[in-house]
């Protein structure tokens, strides 16, 4: 910043008491006492874990601070084009352990904390999670970002700072209560810049009018203006110094004459009235995962989210004093979902009605500048937003949008000259009543690349809801960039000591940033004493969770049971219906049994957790079948250990981080077709579990890696699911015979009212079952006894849970940001600069 730069002869003084970031216990302790002292103002001997966690994570703040500053300053200086990863989600989860870890200094805060009084994971514990996030969307935004910095690339995110992110939840009698998440009490990782602001309009209208050099242009006024102000987190990378930046927008209240003025004038209600309507914006996440509900503030949060982003971008870039053209050079802006699709019509904008650039120079930028990631096929979650609703809200960007169209349109025109039906099929805007705007369409059309994550979903885009776009534009357009996950969090960080385990076996650390290393653990699979190790490292992480589980529902677990584990958003589609089913059918097969035989059944404990939305009333049933269906069994003397049946409260990221370390076997069962790709998955192979699932998303490449005796396929294949739905509906339809015995005990009112339930079994029987459970339910208890036998044998199956960790090298995040970096948005790593 040039602007306020001290001169030279006063500069040797700012040298000398430059901040120096702590390096050993010492010093470590030293900047607890002190923030315990002055910053949170205690004296000397009165700290409980609250204020020893504030005092830590203090620490640690400046700490990377010091490094953020720096690598700023690096990236500024160097120029070099950055990457803007625009997401309404960023799930990050909690950040003082992971950035103890990413600088190397977790072993001495736990010996300064001990040394202080204190044990580190109970101070680990007192923070809240930041959940800005519904579900995988928004988690692997966070994960991109934690591999960015690690990676040491230029990139920035930009997000909202809800005040609410996604509710808490709470199971009382069996339902789910939702409760808001006011996260933001005491939140030291973040840092806000009054200094950085930008106003945001809304509503107007649009005049013509023509400028000096006597063109007509049009001008956006009136209307109302609410602030965006910029709120920092610094995002650390691991085991460099790198630290990026996370920029979230919060909305403000203008300020600006006019209220005060109301102020002034006594109108205080008024006046208060307009700053509450202003701080709605950022006020709270859609709880939503996979559907858009087509909700004003939403747009509005979109547009408020997109036009502050964009313009901290335009004035970042201006700064450089390059000409337009070279925007794209400097500049790559990621799409995650339709969500920031108005950045589009957003830029274009500024170009052409601010900057004065011609339309087709200016869509030539744009369209360079931009790509645009796919999460869903599901039809209830693509985007539109009615024309009206645009129309008001933002009326020069509808003008703009019609533009697009009309130049896309005549494009399209021209190869397929009499395709009338091509023109109204790929169109922009939907004819339909009300007119739509496809926020999909237009983010393909304003984009150069356009990318699936995982490999079947990615051809799934190319073969159905974007086939046209394919043949207008060709395949080069469309590619595919397979989901991964961050093994820092979800290995080091969540399974510490697997992660030590593997580095004492595969040459260090090196496989927390290169994770094709764990490659070299494939010779210990079959290696006694490594198993033995392996093995122990399992039981450990399974009677953690037996604690959790005993301390949040009171039900004892035998941690030497099979864990079976479901843990995902609530959805249909997801069909954790099918997995409860299943356990009614084990649960009947149990009762059943002459004792004999009963005594020779493998102990398993089914755990189940997940938010369903809360206006997603068949997803809140089944959670209510889950609690009922456990309440039954964990209560019967007949089975006892044998089976046990746990729905986990408020599942989320740091409850994930003790979860999926505790798996023998997890569950990844959606219709096939339907799970873009997912990433618990990935998560849990990588801890060292297996896992049941459909031939879907990314489990049918976590099978080509980790191989087909590793991972336990059942089910119906995606190219097969229309045929089946069809069959249902315009067939006969027949319902498999176990799974009607399970829905005669459900009806017959063995796990409850079971009017409660009569929809779920109603889906499935007369609706046509779309999600196949009927189909799939056979080969789904088939494939659960096939994983009943191979635990039995415990040294095979752990060789197994060996071989699998070893071949999940390619599931990385860092894996994923390379590819986008090389074929997507043309940007390279920037070395740190060098520490003095
Ligand atoms: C998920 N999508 C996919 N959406 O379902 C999952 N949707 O298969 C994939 O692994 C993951 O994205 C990452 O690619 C979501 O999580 C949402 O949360 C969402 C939020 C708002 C509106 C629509």
């Amino acid at each position: 910043n040039v602007e306020a730069s001290i001169p030279e002869p006063q500069r040797e003084a700012w040298r000398k008491h430059q901040v120096k970031n702590f390096e050993d216990q010492d010093g470590f302790e030293r900047e607890v006492v002190r923030h315990v002292e002055t910053t949170l103002a205690r004296s000397l001997f009165n700290c409980d874990e609250k204020a020893a966690y504030a005092a830590t994570s203090l620490a640690f703040r400046d700490r990377l601070i010091n490094d953020w500053n720096k690598t700023q300053q690096q990236q500024t200086y160097r120029d070099n084009k950055r990457v803007y990863y625009l997401s309404l989600e960023f799930l990050m989860g909690r950040a003082l352990d992971n950035a103890m870890l990413n600088v190397g200094l977790k072993d001495t805060a736990k010996a300064g904390l001990a040394d202080l009084g204190f044990r580190i994971e109970d101070i680990i514990t007192q923070e809240n999670d930041a959940a800005l996030g519904n579900g995988g969307l928004g988690r692997l935004a966070a994960c991109f970002l934690d591999s960015l910095a690690s990676l040491n690339y230029p990139a920035w995110g930009y997000g909202l700072r809800y005040r609410y992110g996604i509710f808490k939840q709470e199971i009382i009698d069996g339902y789910q209560v939702e409760v808001p998440d006011y996260w933001l009490d005491f939140n030291p990782w973040e840092f806000p810049r009054h200094d950085v602001t930008v106003n945001i309009q809304f509503f107007g209208n649009v005049r013509k009018t023509t400028n000096d050099a006597g063109k007509t242009v049009a001008v956006w006024e009136g209307g109302e203006i609410v602030q965006a102000v910029a709120y920092d987190v610094p995002i650390p990378g691991y085991d460099t110094p790198t630290t990026n930046n996370l920029r979230l927008w919060s909305s403000k209240a203008s300020g600006g004459e006019f209220d005060f003025q109301k102020f002034n004038n006594g109108d205080y209600e008024s006046s208060v009235a307009d700053q509450q309507r202003a701080e709605t914006i950022s006020a709270v996440l859609y709880p939503n995962d996979n559907l858009e509900r087509g909700k004003e503030l939403r747009l509005k949060q979109q547009y408020f989210w997109v036009a502050a982003s964009l313009h901290d971008i335009v004035r970042r870039f201006k700064k450089s004093k390059r000409p337009w053209s070279e925007f794209p050079d400097q500049v790559a802006i990621q799409l995650n979902d339709t969500h920031p699709t108005l950045a589009v019509v957003e830029l274009q904008r500024i170009l052409i009605d601010i900057e004065g650039l011609e339309w087709d120079v200016a869509w030539q930028i744009v369209t360079s500048t931009f790509s645009y990631t796919n999460h869903t096929v599901l039809p209830e979650a693509l985007e539109k937003w009615p024309v009206g609703l645009i129309q008001h809200l933002l009326p020069r960007h509808l003008q703009i949008i019609f533009d697009i169209n009309l130049y896309f349109l005549q494009l399209v025109e021209k190869s397929f000259p009499d395709d009338r039906d091509m023109l109204r099929r790929v169109s922009i805007i939907e004819e339909s009543q009300p007119k739509m705007v496809r926020m999909a369409y237009l983010a393909i059309v304003g984009s150069h690349k356009v990318n699936g994550v995982a490999e079947l979903h990615s051809d799934l885009i190319k073969t159905t809801i974007f086939k046209d776009f394919v043949q207008i534009y060709g395949p080069d357009k469309f590619t595919n960039v397979t989901n991964g996950i961050t093994p820092r969090r979800w290995l080091h960080q969540a399974n510490p000591r697997l992660s030590e385990l593997i580095a004492a076996k595969c040459g260090g650390k090196a496989f927390l940033t290169d994770l094709t290393n764990l490659a070299k653990l494939e010779q210990f699979a079959e290696d006694k004493e490594f198993r033995k190790e392996w093995a122990e490292i399992k039981y450990a992480n399974k009677v953690r969770l037996a604690k959790h589980i005993k301390t949040t529902t009171g039900v004892t677990v035998n941690p030497s049971a099979l864990f079976d584990i479901q843990v995902k958003r609530i959805h249909e589609y997801k069909r954790q219906q099918l997995n409860i089913f299943g356990v009614i059918h084990r649960y009947l097969a149990l009762k059943a049994m002459p004792l004999e035989e009963k005594k020779k059944q493998l102990p398993r404990v089914s755990i189940f957790g997940g938010k369903a939305a809360p206006g997603y009333w068949m997803a809140k049933q089944i959670i209510h079948l889950i609690n009922s269906v456990g309440s039954v069994i964990n209560n019967d003397a007949d089975i006892g250990d044998l089976l046990k049946v746990i729905f986990l409260e408020d599942y989320n990221v740091s409850k994930a981080e003790i979860i999926c370390p505790a798996s023998d076997i997890s569950e990844h069962i959606s219709t096939a077709g339907t799970e873009a790709s997912g990433t618990s998955n990935m998560k849990f192979v990588l801890n060292g579990g297996l896992i049941i699932g459909t031939c879907d998303g990314a489990n049918i490449e976590i099978t080509r890696e980790v191989g087909e005796d590793n991972i336990f396929l059942f089910g119906n294949l995606s190219e097969d699911v229309e045929d089946l739905r069809h069959a249902h509906t315009y067939g006969s339809h027949t319902i498999d015979s176990d799974l009607e015995q399970v829905f005669k005990e459900i009806e017959g009112g063995r796990f409850g009212t079971p009017h409660d339930f009569g929809a779920m079994i109603a889906a499935v029987r007369e609706h046509g079952d779309y999600y196949l459970v009927s189909d799939d339910f056979h080969s789904y208890i088939e494939t659960q006894h096939l994983v009943d036998e191979a635990y039995r044998n415990q040294d095979e199956w752990v060789t197994r849970c060996i071989k699998a960790v070893s071949r999940m090298g390619f599931f990385s995040s860092d894996r994923c940001m390379h590819e986008y970096a090389e074929s997507i948005w043309n940007v390279e790593p920037l070395a740190p600069a060098p520490s003095e």
